[in-house]
């Protein structure tokens, strides 16, 4: 569905569900990460690009003070947020993201309005696509439309802010930057530690993005993720650096003795993923798409082996990109996001897309009993302001 339609059909469905139509309407995308992953909290880079999925809530000023009402579209379920006082987490568990996000703007000293929302989203649930960084940012943006307009990187930081408090996962800036950021287009490489930013065209049409969704559930709150910052903080520590953007290869050899087995393969990971990222950028930008997919190949290959975020069907998938290989139209594929479950993101040949598309279905059918879930994106616009009222 375009951002046109499924902005339409969540005003119809805001009209039918409060009996008047919306005055305000903001969307925010989910991403895909290229390259560059669980680089974002050691200082590093990352290259993801905002995809044609997104988050939309449609708003009116509410009759009745002091709350916030939210109908999910699809779930069919309202959540009734108290905003009369500082914004507190609450039932149901996914208004948590919006309510870490209206906390932030009372943080900022913004009074909240009262508002009747309803929302609804197509970025997949734990498909390791973003889906509660677009909700975070498209809660950001619907409230920036009604009270006034914030500056982008400062929307992410406080999206980022609303995961950390209130749904409790440590991320690193990412997510929430490429849905603030994103541009139709481009990819976005990032400089985590800077926060600088450049946008990288990818708008050759002879190539294109596969988004393989293994329907294995992703889930970041588990502790893994948080288990792998803290060895990544070891790991610097014991390197003599401030994060593990600061280390050489050499200086993690050199202090590999210090150090288990566990931490160090962490580190070698994170090391080759920066240094991957920035090659990756330049293949991208020179449409050198073999240099680009082999780099894509190697990201996984360091994730499963030496960072352990994959899982059995997101490298049965890259095992079947490998079998069609070069010849049969695809660059390179690896595990987005995350991990743990999700997607697998493959660079692939226009021409050959509708073919690898079956062919990945049929074989990951086949090796798992599971269906998966594909479809192709070009690079999205970031947050949008789809009715400014
Ligand atoms: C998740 C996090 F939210 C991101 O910040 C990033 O660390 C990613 O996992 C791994 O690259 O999406």
């Amino acid at each position: 569905m375009t951002l046109k339609d499924l902005a339409a059909h969540v005003a119809a469905e805001f009209e039918k569900h409060f009996g008047r139509a919306p005055r305000w309407i903001g969307a925010a995308p989910g991403r895909v990460n290229v390259i560059g992953e669980h680089t974002d909290y050691n200082d590093g880079f990352v290259l993801p690009m905002a995809i044609e999925r997104y988050a939309v809530m449609a708003a009116d000023s509410a009759s009745v003070p002091g709350k916030i009402t939210v109908h999910d579209v699809h779930f069919k379920e309202t959540a009734t947020i108290e905003i009369s006082g500082a914004v507190t987490k609450g039932q149901p568990k996914w208004s948590n993201y919006i309510r870490g996000v209206l906390a932030g703007f009372q943080n900022r000293g913004v009074k909240l309005p009262a508002l009747d929302i309803a929302f609804m989203s197509t970025v997949p649930l734990g498909g390791g696509l973003s889906s509660s960084a677009a909700l975070e940012v498209c809660t950001a943006t619907l409230i920036e439309t009604v009270t006034g307009k914030i500056d982008p990187v400062e929307k992410a930081l406080l999206a980022q802010k609303a995961e950390h408090e209130f749904a409790g996962v440590p991320c690193g800036i990412m997510d929430q930057f490429i849905s603030a950021l994103g541009r139709e287009g481009h990819l976005l490489l990032l400089d985590c530690r800077t926060r600088k930013t450049e946008l990288v065209p990818m708008s050759d049409p002879t190539v294109e993005l596969l988004v393989i969704n293994t329907n294995v559930k992703h889930e970041l709150g588990s502790g893994e993720y948080a288990k792998r910052r803290a060895e990544c903080e070891e790991a610097a520590r014991i390197v003599g650096v401030h994060s593990l953007r600061d280390a050489t290869p050499e200086q993690l050899e050199k202090a590999k003795g210090k150090m288990s087995e566990v931490v160090y393969r962490r580190a070698r990971h994170v090391i080759g993923e920066i240094e991957r990222t920035l090659h990756a950028a330049e293949a991208i930008r020179e449409s050198n798409w073999p240099t680009a997919g082999q780099l894509m190949y190697a990201s996984h290959y360091a994730l499963r082996d030496d960072y352990e975020v994959s899982c059995k069907e997101l490298d049965v998938v890259v095992e079947i990109a490998e079998d069609i290989g070069y010849k049969g139209g695809i660059y390179g594929c690896r595990m987005t996001g995350g991990g743990f479950g999700g997607c697998c993101v493959a660079l692939v040949k226009a021409s050959a897309a509708e073919s690898i598309t079956k062919k990945i279905a049929a074989d990951y059918k086949a090796k798992t009993g599971i269906e998966a879930a594909i479809f192709a994106s070009r690079p999205a616009a970031g947050a949008t302001v789809v009715k400014a009222g």
